[in-house]
């Protein structure tokens, strides 16, 4: 860890220490990290201080309802006072959505977050691009709260580490990743009921949707670039919601010649969120810049407000021109 981080966790454990009405807050569209990294600082603060409140800013996936404690994700009063707002998982305050309101409210803003594309929006940030998993800082800085690690912290943590590393195989994945998710095995947690929970419990309607999105599956330069685009039609045909089509992407990256996987959600009729996965050279955050996104290397993700086959032309566009 550099010597930057420590000093702003220092500094932002001291900010804990001496204030009330701590909220914490992660971003829209959740996934494992962002809630396994809200509920773990949000069971280590409450050891500490008795109380936090950690502010449910969109639906929480099904997936993830058989983490310990998820009932502390809930909606808060925004009347209420805010001392100190803890941003976890989250690159920009635009991404926090009704979580912006609180943050532009607290007294200090504290910014724990692992993308690079991260603009420092806190007072005090502690951003780490080569942590695999926000939880993973955060497993850093429990310990340096000096409140210990149990099972329900653990099985907090062990979720987001697992979640955003693709079950400890993208390129993130570091000897670092592999100590930490050690340490939390340690604990006596139940590694099986969490990959049973997270990795083994697709829905059949899901399984129908995934079915029907890879039949639309399209290749692009020698199927180096595979696409597959999801609409409010084909929801409605299966009965799904957008959260459905976890897994698909990575399915598609899964395919042997596919360098780029794309995955186009029609969010509603001019707002199409893109998603992009890169196996071992194209650098798909910079591809999502062009369109105000951002992420990681080999994981990314932009919103593109056109319909979705204009949308899908721009992004096909950049995508290919990054092969030059
Ligand atoms: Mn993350």
């Amino acid at each position: 860890m550099s010597n930057l981080i420590n000093q702003n966790m220092m500094e932002a454990i001291d900010w804990i220490n001496k204030s009330d009405n701590i909220y914490l807050v992660s971003h829209v569209q959740p996934d494992g990290d962002n809630i396994g990294s809200l509920l773990a600082l949000g069971l280590a603060i409450k050891r500490l201080k008795g109380n936090v409140s950690i502010i449910k800013v969109d639906d929480i996936p099904s997936d993830f309802m058989f983490l310990p404690n998820i009932d502390m994700i809930k909606e808060q009063d925004i009347n209420k006072p805010i001392d100190l707002l803890i941003s976890l998982d989250c690159s920009d305050l635009g991404r926090l959505g009704i979580g912006k309101e609180f943050a532009l409210k607290a007294n200090i803003v504290i910014n724990i977050d692992h993308h690079i594309s991260n603009d420092n929006f806190g007072h005090i940030n502690i951003v780490s691009p080569s942590s695999a998993a926000t939880a993973e800082i955060v497993y850093d800085f429990i310990n340096k709260m000096g409140v210990l690690i149990d099972k329900d912290i653990a099985t907090c943590l062990y979720t987001g580490i697992s979640t955003d590393t693709g079950s400890f195989t993208y390129s993130n994945t570091s000897y670092k990743t592999h100590l930490i998710a050690a340490e939390l095995l340690k604990t006596g947690i139940d590694a099986d009921y969490i990959n049973i929970n997270l990795y083994q419990n697709r829905s059949m309607i899901r399984t129908k949707l995934f079915i029907d999105s890879l039949n639309s599956l399209e290749t692009y330069l020698d199927d180096k670039v595979g696409l597959v685009m999801i609409t409010q039609d084909m929801l409605k045909q299966n009965n799904a919601k957008m959260e459905d089509t976890e897994g698909i992407i990575s399915f598609i990256k899964g395919i042997d010649s596919v360098e780029v996987a794309c995955l186009l959600k029609e969010m509603d009729q001019r707002e199409i969120k893109v998603s992009l996965r890169s196996k071992r050279y194209i650098d798909v955050s910079r591809i999502c810049s062009k369109f105000n996104g951002g992420g990681h290397v080999r994981a990314a993700g932009c919103t593109i407000y056109e319909e979705i086959l204009d949308a899908k032309k721009l992004i096909l566009n950049e995508i290919i021109s990054n092969f030059r």
